[in-house]
């Protein structure tokens, strides 16, 4: 067994190999990170979360020439709505409600446009889409089949946004026994608050639910 990859990180230097490491990509949808969908429809500043892609880009190309397992996920919903619980879809006062038609085409619906990942950060072929109708990435999904299939037990973590559907994945995926790094730069938040503390929450108390580390310094372990 060759030497685990070490990278620098919060609360301590977080050791992975490349054979059982898989990059997750959380929800880079349009839905969240452009104009005219789902975020913006619950007032949020849409550029916030468009400052992880130039960073995510770089670890996704690094990800890939190491051969390391990739999947996206993407949050949405039947377009009958019926993996959508009702207090879901009644929850807050947005201008308009999943499901409603937008500029993107209807809110969080599989197969819309809006619902669909962003161009600058596509799957290529081999390469996993989970389609989730919750915050977190395991419930009613065949990921963690995935990754036993696969013999992945740690997680480099990315994606929007931080405090949600991120935090969600990592606090389900520390239940179910793996080992996550969160990329600092590669998450991001519509409250900026919300990231640093969110960051904080994964790593405090001797690495809580995991680790948190920047993609410079991940790049560098890779290197
Ligand atoms: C939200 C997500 N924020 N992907 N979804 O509703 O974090």
């Amino acid at each position: 067994m060759p030497d685990p990859l070490l990278v620098e990180a919060e609360p301590y230097d977080y050791g992975f190999d490349l054979a059982s490491t898989a990059l997750i990509l959380i929800d880079m949808q349009r839905d969240f990170v452009e104009p005219g969908g789902f975020g913006e429809t619950l007032g949020n500043d849409v550029g916030m979360l468009r400052r992880v892609i130039p960073p995510l880009q770089e670890v996704l190309a690094a990800a890939r020439a190491a051969g390391m397992l990739v999947i996206h996920t993407r949050e949405g919903h039947k377009p009958d709505l019926s993996d959508c619980p009702p207090a879901k879809l009644n929850r807050g006062a947005p201008s308009m409600r999943i499901g409603d038609p937008g500029p993107k085409g209807r809110i969080l619906i599989r197969g819309e446009y809006g619902h669909d990942l962003i161009d600058e950060l596509k799957p290529i072929d081999g390469e996993t889409v989970i389609d989730k109708p919750g915050k977190g990435s395991f419930y009613n999904t065949g990921l963690q089949d995935l990754l036993t299939a696969k013999g992945i037990t740690s997680l480099i973590v990315t994606g929007v946004t931080t405090e949600v559907c991120v935090h969600t994945t990592v606090r389900e995926a520390n239940d179910r026994g793996y080992e996550c790094l969160v990329l600092s730069d590669c998450v991001g938040s519509y409250f900026e608050e919300f990231q640093q503390y969110g960051l904080q929450m994964i790593s405090a108390q001797g690495g809580i639910f995991g680790w948190v580390a920047s993609s410079k310094q991940f790049l560098e372990a890779l290197s």
